[in-house]
């Protein structure tokens, strides 16, 4: 390995930090051994209806997981998020929301933003959501998409936000796996200029049967002066509902429902190595504490900071660090609906630069995009206001680190590498910014309550300075409780691997200081730009097209996205190998998931490496991807050799 370089401690910074590495030290060591008076005591930065007189209530016992946390306590989520904060903090903003249109931005203060969400949550009540039914947002980035989150919230709906980008065939199977009753949605959505009509796409959704039988409200928010596409939305009249006609006249009192900590707050659909996207459950009282301290102690937030983070709130980094997180910190928080891109590159910067950001938080794709733009992308924009940066989403490699350190930090901001995952509710491993030295590409060390470890194939954990299966020994309050209507499979995913560890199915490296290097994924999960895709699920879109007889799907490293997507496809007899067949299969893929499911690249492959027994074997398609089919391993076992040459002579990714 290459010399690491590390960047200690700002000892200016850590002077006015919450958390200096000595204080570090006391809090993990203290979380670990009393979990109950650690989350005891930090429970109390919420406010509870009842308080709980018990902490921790969990087992990773394969025959019994059961994951509870202050589970005879009683709040609420919006409460915590508004209510509280009216009397000392009404007037200050909440919410900057920049438009993707550079002249359009709104400031919503504290009370703005309890009136709009208590408008709403009586239109709800009024359209018959009832506590604990399920509602589907499928909305742009615009404010009304944090209201409708924290209307649910407030009458105990549990809310299933569907990104945006993905397809009606999507949506239509989140919205009967949820077994949702209504929709939220709007008009149409903008972004980079490009406007996507997301309630045509809630209408083919809802022709699909499994779908419509569930869902019978849909709200429609009007994404006001956006340039029209000029054709007429379809309207239905017995199901769809506008937004502002179901809350203008509503009243703005409408008392916050009292919950059971372990009363569920959302269910979020992420991709596994298997099957159909699982809804992770997420309940309230936990998740609320562990997303909101997280929030203050990662990215420092002091009294004041504006605070950026730049996801969208279809990914768990919306729920827990646009929405619940600071909102329950009181804190204002700037939602983006553009991209980096529009109207040009220099875009992050000029909102840096217009809002006066603090902290600014982003994945590493949008790092190496702008990256490759150049070191004066950002335009003459003024970051002098930047006082930390943040990484999420995949590994960070140290290249578009040291560029993020120097020309987005302008060296003097310390960058918090954040790991965690849908599952996990909040950030997992990290250096707290006044605690921790930071060495780029690493996520260094664990939250308080957090206790990873490594284990080799075979489950033994492993000591010191090695490689391994990263997973965590023991619960922390914002972990996910279950799946969405299969217990049974969440604990096959999470607890059976590696009996009384959650397993998070991501590869590491620890080093001789105890720090943590993510690797990437050990199953057959891809990471593009960011974004969690499941191989299997772009598979079995592949092969129900016609042409299609069998297809195997693999990440290979992508200089922009992290990975890309390599496909090979085996045709149905009768069919030809073309560009206008590949082309279809890309826009085939992107109909049934989503844009950025579409496979960067197609090979056509008239034989799969199978075992004797009919498995491809995936380690063989993957070297080829990578071109690097030198080290190809055994391939004696394949039932017909081969195969493996035609592969690797007409493979489409040369390094
Ligand atoms: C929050 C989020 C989770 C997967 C996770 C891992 C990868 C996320 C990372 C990272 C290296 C980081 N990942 N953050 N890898 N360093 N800082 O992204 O959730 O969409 O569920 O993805 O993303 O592979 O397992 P989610």
């Amino acid at each position: 390995m290459s010399e690491v370089k590390v960047y200690p401690v700002d000892p200016e910074f850590a002077a006015k930090a919450h958390i200096d590495n000595a204080r570090y030290q006391a809090m993990y060591e203290q979380s670990i051994k009393d979990p109950d008076a650690f989350w005891g005591e930090h429970g109390k930065r919420l406010d509870w209806f009842t308080p709980y007189t018990r902490v921790k209530h969990t087992s990773f016992d394969p025959h019994n997981v059961d994951i509870r946390w202050f589970e005879d306590g009683t709040l609420n989520a919006a409460y915590n998020c508004l209510d509280r904060h009216l009397e000392t903090r009404g007037d200050q903003v909440a919410i900057i929301w920049e438009g993707d249109d550079p002249s359009e931005d709104e400031k919503i203060t504290y009370r703005d933003l309890h009136e709009r969400v208590c408008r709403l949550s009586n239109a709800l009540k009024a359209q018959g959501v009832e506590k604990g039914d399920v509602v589907t947002l499928y909305m742009p980035m615009i404010p009304e998409a944090a209201v409708a989150m924290l209307a649910c919230a407030r009458i105990g709906a549990v809310h299933s936000v569907v990104f945006g980008g993905f397809s009606p065939e999507a949506l239509a199977n989140r919205i009967e796996g949820a077994e949702s009753k209504l929709v939220i949605t709007s008009d149409y959505s903008l972004r980079g200029g490009k406007v996507v009509p997301l309630k045509a796409n809630v209408d083919k959704a809802l022709t699909d049967p499994a779908a419509a039988r569930f869902c019978e409200k849909v709200v429609v928010v009007e994404r006001h002066p956006v340039k029209r596409t000029g054709d007429e939305l379809a309207w239905h009249d017995h199901r769809d509902l506008w937004y502002h006609d179901i809350t203008e006249q509503a009243s703005v009192e409408c008392p916050a429902e009292e919950l059971n900590a372990e009363d569920p707050l959302f269910i979020l659909y992420t991709s596994g190595s298997t099957g159909k996207p699982k809804g992770l459950k997420h309940t309230t009282g936990g998740y609320l504490v562990y997303a909101s301290m997280t929030h203050e102690y990662v990215f420092d937030y002091q009294e004041g900071d504006i605070y950026w983070c730049t996801a969208d709130v279809g990914w768990v980094t919306g729920h827990s660090y646009i929405v619940y997180g600071p909102l329950a910190n009181g804190a204002t928080t700037l939602m983006f609906e553009g991209v980096p891109s529009y109207p040009d590159n220099s875009r992050f910067g000029r909102v840096i630069e217009k809002h006066r950001v603090n902290q600014f938080y982003t994945a590493p794709t949008a790092i190496r995009a702008l990256m490759q733009k150049g070191e004066d992308v950002l335009g003459d924009s003024d970051l002098s206001s930047l006082r930390l940066l943040g990484s999420v989403g995949e590994p960070i490699n140290p290249e578009a680190w040291e560029w993020y350190h120097r020309v987005v930090g302008q060296g003097r901001c310390p960058i918090v590498d954040t790991w965690w995952q849908t599952e996990t509710g909040g950030i997992m491993i990290v250096p707290l910014p006044g605690a921790t030295d930071t060495k780029p590409g690493s996520a260094t060390r664990p939250f308080f309550g957090v206790q990873p470890a490594l284990v080799d194939n075979e489950g033994n954990e492993l000591e010191g300075a090695v490689d391994g299966n990263l997973v965590i020994k023991d619960s922390w309050p914002g972990q996910s409780r279950s799946i969405w209507g299969d217990h049974e499979r969440f604990v096959q995913t999470y607890f059976s691997t590696f009996k009384g560890c959650y397993t998070t199915g991501d590869g590491a490296r620890r080093d001789e200081d105890g720090f943590y290097w993510i690797t990437g994924r050990v199953d057959d999960v891809l990471n593009v730009s960011g974004h969690r895709m499941g191989t299997a699920e772009i598979e079995s879109a592949l092969v129900a097209h016609p042409a299609v007889a069998e297809a195997a799907v693999v990440g290979y490293p992508h200089n922009l996205k992290g990975q890309g997507i390599y496909v090979y496809v085996t045709l149905q007899a009768g069919f030809e190998q073309s560009d206008e067949l590949m082309k279809e299969l890309r826009n085939w893929v992107r109909s049934e998931i989503g844009p950025i499911a579409s496979p960067d690249l197609i090979q056509f492959a008239p034989g799969m490496p199978k075992t004797r027994s009919g498995k491809i074997m995936r380690r063989i398609l993957r070297k080829i991807a990578e071109d690097d089919f030198g080290s190809l391993g055994d391939t004696s076992t394949l039932a017909d050799p081969s195969v493996v040459d035609d592969l690797i002579e007409k493979r489409l990714n040369r390094t």
